[in-house]
């Protein structure tokens, strides 16, 4: 049981999209539990503010430290060993490692800014922060959503297979194969003879093959991190050169 505690001013917005498939299901089997903890029952004025406008001017408000630090103890002290995760555009980029080790926790406290950002004395008071990419959202809240499920999947019994670590794309790191289902010709594109000839040895080596082929196009950066079995080593000094020069050319 991993049990995931978001703080937030908007406990609904998380609430209504986590209701869904293969969370909720989770949820309701008691492998994961999560829990919302309005930030505002941290304040402590007639308003129950947690902005405020920044020290040195400039636009837009900043998060109060009070409210975040008084929520970050009181739930630490009600759960003992939790791991508190600042969720920050400033934060390290989340990755499929990342998920795993998050799994292997009992419990995760997210934390969710607003604003414009958030007091810079907040990051005293956590384990780690946490970015999902190099873009601008409007809070951390789709960003909690993104770890719990990215995490939650990784949990034996999320997925129904209990497999799940296994995880198809990224697991060594590398994009997935092409897959297909019937029909066999849709509108004149034909499913590859190779997966119809139930030569499994012939199948397995074509996926590989076309995974190594796929991620050198479109991810010329994951290849320099994958692993290769023996038979691919023998190219490996090949493919590595090869993905030096596409990472060259990637940031086009
Ligand atoms: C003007 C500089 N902005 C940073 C790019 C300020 C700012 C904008 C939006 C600061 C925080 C936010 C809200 N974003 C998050 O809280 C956030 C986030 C994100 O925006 N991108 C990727 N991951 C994350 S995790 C939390």
């Amino acid at each position: 049981m991993l049990r995931f505690t978001v703080v937030t001013i908007f406990p609904q917005m998380l609430d209504s999209a986590l209701g869904h498939s293969i969370l909720h299901k989770a949820r309701e089997k008691g492998l994961i539990e999560i829990d919302m903890v309005d930030l505002r029952n941290y304040t402590t004025d007639r308003h129950r503010t947690t902005d405020d406008s920044p020290y040195g001017g400039g636009q837009g408000m900043v998060m109060k430290p009070e409210p975040l630090v008084t929520a970050i103890e009181d739930i630490r002290g009600k759960t003992g060993g939790a791991r508190v995760i600042l969720l920050t555009p400033r934060g390290r980029v989340l990755s499929q490692q990342d998920a795993h080790r998050l799994a292997q926790e009992k419990e995760l406290v997210l934390i969710c800014g607003r604003y414009e950002g958030i007091d810079e004395r907040v990051g005293a008071f956590v384990d780690e922060e946490i970015s999902i990419g190099d873009y601008t959202l409007s809070g951390g809240e789709p960003a909690a959503h993104v770890i719990i499920d990215a995490v939650s999947r990784l949990i034996p019994g999320v997925l129904g297979n209990e497999d799940s670590a296994a995880d198809e794309s990224f697991v060594d790191g590398l994009l997935e194969y092409p897959q297909y289902t019937r029909p066999e010709d849709f509108r004149g594109m034909k499913v590859p003879q190779v997966l119809i000839s139930g030569d499994h040895q012939r199948i397995e080596s074509w996926r590989r093959e076309k995974s190594v082929e796929i991620t050198r196009e479109r991810r010329p950066d994951l290849l320099a991190g994958a692993s290769f079995s023996t038979a691919e080593k023998v190219r490996e000094k090949e493919i590595k050169s090869y993905v030096y020069v596409e990472i060259m050319h990637y940031t086009d």
